[in-house]
């Protein structure tokens, strides 16, 4: 039997938020808004701003943040509340890492490692991306990703991605 989201302890998930097409500043922060209104989940936190380069990928620069939220959901529903709103903001899966409206991606998920077809926990390319350690530590300070190592000593070896904290 599956748990309803309502008997489940609550777990700190952090989300990866990202945008490089259209407003993509007025994109990211309209999301964070959207992800403050999720159901069975509170919202704990959400970092500066930062804009920065597309990495392995092309196009404009990015807007990117993270967000820190307590939910009852399972990382699935989650995952399927997530692609909901990208889907509002009328992202269109094309090609990989093609440039997007709206990207939310499942970062950290309590301490679970998770594998399935649709959701891979820890997202398995967190510890080589710069967008997404450096909002990481400035809400959460140097958290241990599962299986990858702490995200201070991650951060430290992706000094070739430019990134810079936007003013708020
Ligand atoms: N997302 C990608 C690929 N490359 N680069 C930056 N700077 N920011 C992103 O959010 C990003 C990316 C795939 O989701
Ligand atoms: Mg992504
Ligand atoms: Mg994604």
């Amino acid at each position: 039997m599956t748990t309803a989201s309502e008997e489940r302890d609550p777990v700190t998930a952090f989300i990866g938020v990202g945008a490089n097409l259209g407003f993509s500043r007025d994109a990211v922060l309209n999301a964070l808004a959207d992800l403050s209104r999720l159901p069975s989940t509170d919202f704990v936190a959400s970092s500066s701003l930062y804009r920065s380069a597309p990495v392995d990928g092309d196009g404009p620069d990015y807007v990117n943040a993270v967000a820190e939220v307590e939910t009852r959901m399972s990382a699935h529903e989650l995952l399927v509340a997530l692609q909901a709103i990208e889907t509002r903001y009328g992202r269109v899966r094309t090609t990989r890492n093609a440039p997007r409206t709206l990207d939310l991606d499942l970062l950290l998920y309590g301490d679970g490692m998770l594998k399935t077809p649709d959701l891979v926990v820890p997202h398995p390319r967190i510890a080589e991306r710069a967008f997404v350690l450096t909002p990481l530590i400035e809400l959460a300070g140097p958290v241990v990703i599962p299986g990858q190592g702490r995200a201070d000593t991650l951060v430290a070896r992706t000094t070739d991605q430019r990134i810079e904290r936007l003013e708020s």
